[in-house]
């Protein structure tokens, strides 16, 4: 017999909630630094049921979806209230993306959206499409996201439909549930993306880190991480921008890097994570490195491991844009456990687990990049002379 269109019901709701609760679980092995998780955290397939089908079957007898869902990366993470919550990056199957909030009691799995997407003020010149916010508690007690603003370009050639700008857009919250829109960041370079706000304030003013840029996807000769002070938010502007950690030739980011998420602060000073990208013939590779820069002057690296922290793995390497991840979300949580969520190639949203000492250790020893594969190899095997001589050792004693 023909299921009723509320028994039709019944089963999509069913189902999904069936897929939702799924259960995570670690992945086994891995390299002791961080534990990735088996499932991908979230995914198109998790936003409601009630953003993509109408449910009414006056308007929908035949049960279709009516609003798809392309992808859900890209989030911005915060410890809330006791829940783990991201602002994820959802697109629709229109390509705009727009941000919502996933909420999860463990970091791990379970993870919901609220019913409702974030409702985004604008300003005065309408975006285009909005994307990558990073979540920010800072001192003065408000939580502010940042997040790139698109626009078409103004200047763009006629018939060029392509060319766009990027700006460093900005909203602050209390509760994550309305949000007041702040003019975008003004700097003194013609586009930004990955724009950061620091958790503190640095001699009084509020500081950002900045992702200088030419052009909307080439960084031309721009680039690297900047920084910069702003007296105020409202309006934020630099007047000046450093660049503290640049672009380097063979290396994972000899194309472009940026800023993931705000610093997390330990004893060693503040522990970054950030995005490198580098070329190959199968298109730009996008991974993730850690570096640490001193307490007191946060524009100040002091540790930088060679590499990468995480590239992407697995089914990580596919998806709309392949061979990608992308964090702009990390948390810490009272248990000192850091939970790093990463999209990966631009399609889902994964977590990896650590702790703050294990990944502040991670960048205190790991060794710097020689920039040379002589270099590499001396660092290498001065490793192995120690290894060698820690297991002769070893050796002795037990014989
Ligand atoms: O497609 C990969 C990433 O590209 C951009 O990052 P960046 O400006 O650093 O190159 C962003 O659009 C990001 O969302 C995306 O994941």
């Amino acid at each position: 017999m023909k299921n009723s269109h509320f028994e039709n019901i019944q089963q999509l709701l069913g189902d999904h909630e069936a897929f939702l609760s799924r259960p995570n679980q670690p992945c086994d092995g891995g390299n002791g630094v961080f534990t990735r998780w088996q499932n991908p955290v979230v995914t198109a397939a998790h936003t409601p049921v009630i953003w993509r089908y109408d449910l009414d079957p006056a308007t929908n007898p035949r049960l279709l979806e009516r609003q798809g869902v392309n992808a859900a990366f890209n989030a911005g993470a915060i410890f809330y209230e006791g829940k783990y919550l991201l602002c994820v990056r959802v697109e629709g199957a229109d390509r705009k993306s727009f941000f919502a909030i996933a909420e999860s009691s463990n970091g791990v799995d379970n993870f919901r959206f609220w019913d409702y997407p974030v409702v985004l003020p604008e300003t005065d010149i309408p975006d285009t499409n909005v994307y990558d916010m990073r979540l920010v508690l800072h001192e003065d007690g408000w939580i502010y996201g940042q997040f790139c603003t698109e626009r078409k370009d103004p200047a763009a050639p006629k018939g060029d439909t392509s060319q766009a700008t990027a700006q460093g857009g900005l909203v602050r919250t209390r509760d994550l549930k309305s949000w007041e829109r702040l003019p975008d960041l003004q700097t003194p370079s013609s586009q930004q993306r990955n724009v950061v706000l620091h958790p503190e304030f640095v001699g009084e003013k509020y500081a950002f880190y900045t992702r200088p840029q030419d052009g909307f996807i080439d960084v031309g000769g721009g680039g690297g991480i900047g920084w910069g002070l702003s007296d105020r938010m409202n309006p934020a502007i630099l007047d000046s921008e450093t660049i503290i950690d640049q672009r380097v030739y063979h290396t994972i980011k000899e194309v472009k890097n940026g800023q993931g998420p705000a610093p997390l602060r330990s004893s060693e000073g503040w522990l970054h994570l950030a995005h490198g990208v580098r070329n190959t013939a199968a298109g730009l590779r996008y991974v993730l490195y850690l570096f640490i820069t001193a307490l007191d002057e946060p524009w100040r690296v002091t540790h930088a491991p060679a590499g990468y922290f995480l590239a992407p793995e697995g089914e990580e390497r596919t998806g709309d844009v392949s061979n990608v991840v992308f964090s702009n979300g990390w948390l810490l949580n009272p248990g000192n456990d850091v939970f790093i969520y990463y999209g990966a190639s631009d399609t889902r949203m994964h977590v990896a687990t650590s702790t703050l000492d294990k990944l502040v250790d991670y960048c205190l020893n790991t060794p710097p990049d020689g920039l040379r594969s002589a270099a590499s190899v001396h660092t290498r095997i001065n490793l192995i002379e120690r290894n060698l001589t820690f297991l002769k050792t070893l050796q002795q004693e037990s014989s």
